[in-house]
């Protein structure tokens, strides 16, 4: 085990490899311990230099050049790469290695999971199957030919289309695979077993026939229908909005239980974590059917913005993802409604990527050195990548975005690319300078806008001056302004706009691109002073200053047309709330917006997904990022007293509400999905009510309810309320569906998601947990580090002891999982000084202890 600081790789230091190899065969004889890998590679010299190749855990069996063995002399292998001194201009070279993978609990590389072998590439996986240059601009046709037991592994899949399959001695069997298209290793898949297959098939608008295969657990085909059916809409999605085809005659996608992060988009066959495939409607919840869909459309969005063109180092990351998060977050806005989306984004964004981008560990969403690259599979590169093209298309506007994704479409297929690349073929369509609209992918932090309003009525001119700054981070203490696009609305408080001069429709977007800036703008002589509706949609991903108080941002809300607007009125109101209630504690939760928040939600019940997310208040992640320091126990609290009131206030709401049937036959269309939506808001308000009525209303509930959304979200309800009905829902739960894990690994959360240290410390003894499987630990882990962050950063410092031990453990078997987990203490400097003080010993502990590179990067730079 290593316990050394990783050695950081600069971007600066990109040189292309000196190699192309256009062409490549790989031949698997493939047995659970001793898989053989013989490889061949056509190779040709681009530039000077030796010959190097990336391999990790390979024995090395035979080498040879042209036909010729190579002996020990004539190359040098090290724990990590082959290197060859002296090759010709061209040749063939074949490699001949065995690797295990019935032992590779690291779950990169080629594994067993289930008894069948699946693959999984990204980042730096290949090497740990041949040896070969793991890194994205090299680029190579592959064909793949696997041989294995046909009784135990009937169905042999690649990438690309099925060439030859045939009987051989023994029992063994074969297939070949060709893909077309050139490649980089990490889009390499294979997956071998026995599996259930839900078929289809799709004709493009090219009219080619593409057959479409769900691969599951034997027994489970049905419930492979949903992402199926996802997945024939993502094809057409892509068709219609971008223009692009799919361009292969099979798209297959396997589910594996064991899986390190949520799919993987390998060309052709994608790779993904059963929990994103699997759904029937007794056992996934709303939010299960839609990660599903988001998903299956993100890893086939891939398949242009990722695949066929791809990054030209790991860099380059965000210039794949997103860009493709940028892609599923439009699909989902399409085919479900786009105000609750971009409300659940920005949720997501203000939860993950704000925190991260205050911590230790904030970087650039393209940074200029990385440590470990799994560790660069972050928020910041997904969530806030893909906000920085949604602000991209606020600043150039829809047409001009199009045009330049249709002229890099065209003009960077089939390579490996940049940032700069990509931002060429915007600049190209805008013809606007966008270098330092660039700067966004430069600089870490979030930028702050302050806004401050003056009003002349005699004119009637409303002057909005605007400044910004960005916090300093680590390694970046001063920043440049950014472009920032705010679209802005004047508001007449009757439900319209007032038509300001030079605006359409009384809408405009102003462009802050220096650190200051003064708007004035002209209304009708005689108006009202308007109100001001900025950053409308989240149009750029700020953090927004304005010196509002209670009563204006009520008067705002009320005269909101921007129904994200709507809700973030609500969210500042709640948060300064919660904030009170934690300084003041003695004193009661304020009528005025209690009442206020309550006639919102009735008030929206025609379009109850939107009303649902009324009712959720700021959560303890994004408080925390408030206060220095951070009591998130008091902040549990203080939130908890103002839910209570909300719960009180709804009360005959809820009743009313949960009266109605829920829909049946349960559908997981955007419809239904809307009406349980507010059934399981009014749920967790009775639950924060916290009485025992409340208990056995919820238990009577639980008792009848027919879908999962509404069965899980009465026992979450539950869990708060100590007593019978309570024991009792968990015993029936667990019950019920004990043999299905993706329902057992809800069951672990929800309870892992709000009980204590102690809760957690048992659950990770419960004859189920099991630490060779990452949704189990995170069901339990990151449940209890990612969402209890009262219980976890609890002053005793059980929390934190209790995820210390368990990432020691896991440390051992998945080292990409366990700094993962590592980065819930990425916060721990801002903790009140006990918990902060346990949070330290806990990181200096494991450090001391030694640790693997991916988690020793987490904490070296948690404790800088
Ligand atoms: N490219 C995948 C994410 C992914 C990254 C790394 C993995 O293994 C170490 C697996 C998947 C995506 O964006 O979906
Ligand atoms: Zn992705």
């Amino acid at each position: 085990m290593r316990t050394d600081t990783p050695v950081s790789v600069k971007l600066e230091n990109y040189t292309p490899y000196p190699f192309a190899i256009e062409q490549a065969e790989l031949d698997f004889s493939l047995e659970p311990e001793a898989t053989r890998v013989r490889t061949k590679m056509m190779v040709k010299r681009l530039a000077p230099g030796a010959f190097v190749l990336d391999g990790v855990g390979l024995t090395l069996n035979g080498i040879s050049i042209d036909g010729q063995p190579l002996g020990d002399g004539d190359y040098k292998v090290d724990e990590e790469t082959l290197t060859i001194a002296s090759v010709p201009d061209a040749f063939e070279l074949e490699t001949d290695v065995t690797i295990n993978p019935k032992a590779n609990t690291a779950l990169s590389g080629l594994y067993i999971s289930a008894g069948r072998f699946c693959s999984q590439c990204e980042a730096t996986g290949f090497r740990r199957i041949t040896y070969w240059p793991d890194r994205p601009d090299v680029m190579s046709r592959f064909h793949v030919r696997m041989d294995a037991d046909k009784a135990k592994y009937p169905i042999l899949l690649s990438n690309g289309t099925p060439s030859k399959t045939g009987d051989l001695s023994d029992g063994r069997h074969f297939a070949e695979w060709d893909d077309p298209h050139p490649k980089p290793s990490y889009l390499f898949a294979l997956c071998a077993g026995d599996y259930d297959v839900w078929r289809d098939t799709f004709t493009t608008m090219n009219g080619d026939h593409v057959d479409l295969g769900v691969y599951v657990d034997k027994g489970q085909a049905k419930r492979a229908e949903w992402a199926m059916e996802s997945l024939k809409a993502s094809m057409k999605w892509d068709e219609e909005r971008f223009g692009r085809a799919y361009d292969l005659g099979v798209f297959n996608i396997v589910a594996v239980r064991d899986f390190n992060f949520g799919a993987m988009e390998n060309k052709g066959l994608n790779i993904f974590n059963s929990a994103y495939v699997l759904a029937s409607p007794d056992s996934a919840t709303d939010a299960d059917f839609e990660a599903i869909e988001s998903i299956v459309g993100h890893e086939y969005f891939h398949n242009w913005t990722g695949n066929r063109i791809t990054c030209r180092d790991w860099f380059q990351l965000c210039l794949k993802e997103g860009l493709t998060v940028f892609r599923d977050q439009e699909f989902s806005s399409d085919l479900r409604s786009r105000p609750v989306q971009r409300i659940k984004d920005v949720m997501t964004l203000r939860a993950r990527q704000f925190a991260e981008d205050a911590g230790p560990l904030a970087h650039p969403v393209r940074p200029q050195a990385y440590g470990s690259i799994d560790n660069l599979y972050t928020a910041t590169v997904y969530v806030k990548g893909a906000e920085l093209i949604r602000a991209l298309t606020v600043l150039i506007g829809d047409d001009a975005f199009n045009k330049g994704m249709q002229i890099y479409f065209d003009e960077f297929d089939g390579t490996a690319s940049t940032i700069e690349d990509f931002y060429s073929c915007f600049e190209k369509a805008s013809g606007k300078d966008l270098s330092q609209f660039r700067l966004w992918y430069a600089q870490a932090g979030t930028p702050e806008v302050t806004v401050e309003e003056a009003w002349d009525e005699a004119n009637a001119t409303l002057t909005l001056k605007l400044s910004q700054t960005t916090p300093a981070t680590p390694e970046q203490d001063t920043k440049k302004p950014v472009p920032i696009p705010l679209r802005t609305a004047l508001l007449d408080g009757n439900g319209g706009h007032v038509p300001a001069e030079g605006w359409e429709n009384g809408e405009t977007v102003i462009a802050l691109e220096e650190a200051e800036k003064t708007v004035t703008v002209k209304v009708p002589d005689g108006s009202h002073r308007p109100l001001l509706s900025i950053n409308r949609q989240f149009s750029a991903p700020i953090r927004l200053k304005r010196d509002l108080d209670q009563a204006a941002l009520l008067e705002l809300a009320a005269a909101e047309t921007d129904p994200f607007n709507i809700w973030d009125s609500f969210q500042s109101l709640a948060k300064a709330e919660i904030f009170r209630l934690l300084d003041e504690p003695q004193s009661p939760p304020d009528e005025a917006l209690v009442t206020a928040l309550a006639d919102a939600v009735r008030q929206n019940e025609q379009d109850p997904a939107f009303a649902a997310l009324l009712t959720v208040l700021p959560d303890i992640g994004e408080l925390f990022q408030e206060r220095d320091p951070a009591d998130p126990a008091g902040l549990d609290a203080a939130r908890k007293r103002l839910r209570k009131a909300l719960a009180e206030e709804m009360a005959s709401d809820a009743e009313r509400i949960l009266a109605k049937p829920s829909p049946e036959p349960f559908a997981p269309t955007p419809d239904q999905a809307g009406t349980r939506a507010m059934r399981t808001a009014m749920i967790g308000l009775t639950g924060a009510k916290g009485t025992p009525e409340a208990a056995s209303s919820l238990k009577a509930l639980f008792d009848g309810a027919s879908n999962m959304t509404e069965s899980l979200a009465c026992l979450r309800a539950l869990i708060s309320i100590p007593g019978k009905p309570r024991d009792e829902a968990i015993s029936t739960f667990y019950e019920t569906w004990k043999d299905n894990p993706l329902v057992i690994d809800k069951w672990f959360a929800v309870q892992a998601g709000q009980g204590t240290a102690d809760d957690a410390r048992r659950l990770s003894q419960h004859p189920d947990f099991d630490l060779s499987n990452p949704n189990r630990v995170r069901s339990v882990a990151a449940a209890f580090a990612m969402t209890n962050l009262a219980a976890f950063h609890a002053p005793d410092g059980d929390g934190h002891r209790v995820i210390g031990d368990i990432v020691a453990r896991i440390d051992k078997l998945n080292p990409a999982l366990a700094a993962r987990l590592l980065t819930s203490f990425e916060q721990w400097k801002k903790l009140e000084p006990k918990a902060r003080a346990s949070a330290e010993t806990v990181l200096t502990n494991l450090r001391a202890a030694g640790l693997s590179q991916n988690a020793m990067d987490i904490v070296a730079r948690a404790l800088d």
